[in-house]
């Protein structure tokens, strides 16, 4: 811990006795809910993750300093600041030079739970190869994250918003593994399913640690992320047939506005939502709940086997 990073003293603590932790990120806090789901969400998500037996570090850079653990009015502070930027990885020396607000992406969380020897993160969607990427080249800096640090990203998969075969090439050709938790199918968001395989199914959460283990031990010592993709649950589902007019509509108001670069990701969230009357949104707390369950679950089971968090 340095002044420019700081640790939480509970995080700290359970870092150090190698009791489980789960990271949290905060760009879906400031740029991915309406206000005030997303305080709301960002709550219930910690209580969550304690209520499965692992301590929650939510992650954002305030005033400069890259926090691992925040309290209830941080969360306040970035589900409501108008001056919050969406951080990833190469934002973070901008904000920790200029003393600023960020909330961290993908990305920026993984770099920064890496730092903290957190190795487990829970999110909603990760980012991945925009539909029309061989010509805009718009690919998140998610990706190329994952195949730089070892930490396990539980997610709900990739939404349609993006060329879901191109990001799992894009995956392979990293290096991350990628493995999906109970079924046969890669889901896409709000659907269990996407057309596409799953590279790897695994069951459950002891087979998840176990795996974690095989790929960060000593016989591979893989430096890469994993890609844990936890389909939505059944009751909460918005088949893909009825969601994708809706993401196809999105995504034409996207080129008509001419929006580029970082928005792209919260225009098409915010944008859908609207579309749907809020639909999307009760979809998309249901899988961040299950991803965080789940991720305390591989927390605990991980620990248990790493004998460190
Ligand atoms: N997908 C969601 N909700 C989100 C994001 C993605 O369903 O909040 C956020 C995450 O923080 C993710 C980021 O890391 O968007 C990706 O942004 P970009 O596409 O600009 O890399
Ligand atoms: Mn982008």
């Amino acid at each position: 811990m340095t002044a420019r990073l700081q640790l939480h003293p509970e995080v700290a603590a359970a870092v150090r006795d190698g009791r489980p932790v789960v990271a949290l990120e905060s760009t879906i806090i400031s740029h991915g809910m309406p206000y005030p789901t997303n305080v709301a969400m960002a709550n219930e998500v910690e209580s969550i993750v304690r209520a499965n037996g692992a301590v929650p570090a939510t992650i954002a850079v305030l005033d400069g300093i890259a926090h691992i653990g925040l309290s209830p009015e941080h969360l306040e502070l970035l589900a409501t600041h108008p001056e919050v930027h969406k951080a990833t990885t190469r934002d973070l020396p901008w904000l920790l030079a200029t003393g600023k607000h960020g909330a961290t992406t993908v990305a920026a969380t993984m770099r920064l739970a890496a730092r903290a020897g957190i190795s487990v993160f829970a999110t909603g969607g990760i980012g991945g190869v925009h539909r029309g990427a061989a010509t805009s080249f718009d690919i998140s800096a998610d990706l190329t994250e994952m195949a730089a640090v070892p930490v396990a990203v539980v997610s709900a998969g990739v939404k349609s918003i993006l060329d879901i075969g191109l990001t799992l090439e894009r995956m392979e050709t990293l290096g991350v593994p990628v493995v999906v938790n109970g079924s046969d199918d890669f889901p896409s968001f709000y659907s269990r399913t996407s057309g596409f395989a799953a590279p790897r199914r695994l069951d459950g959460a002891a087979e998840i640690a176990r795996f974690l283990h095989a790929a960060w031990g000593p016989e591979l010592a893989l430096t890469t992320g994993v890609s844990i993709a936890n389909p939505i649950p059944v009751a909460d589902e918005i088949p893909a047939d009825e969601i994708s007019q809706v993401i196809e509509d999105a995504l034409a108001e996207l080129d008509r506005q001419g929006i580029s670069g970082q928005d792209v990701t919260p225009f098409l969230l915010a944008n859908v939502v609207e579309r749907t009357g809020g639909r999307s949104l009760t979809a998309n707390l249901a899988l961040v709940r299950n991803n965080a369950t789940v991720a305390a679950q591989i927390a605990v089971e991980y620990a248990s086997l790493a004998g460190g968090a």
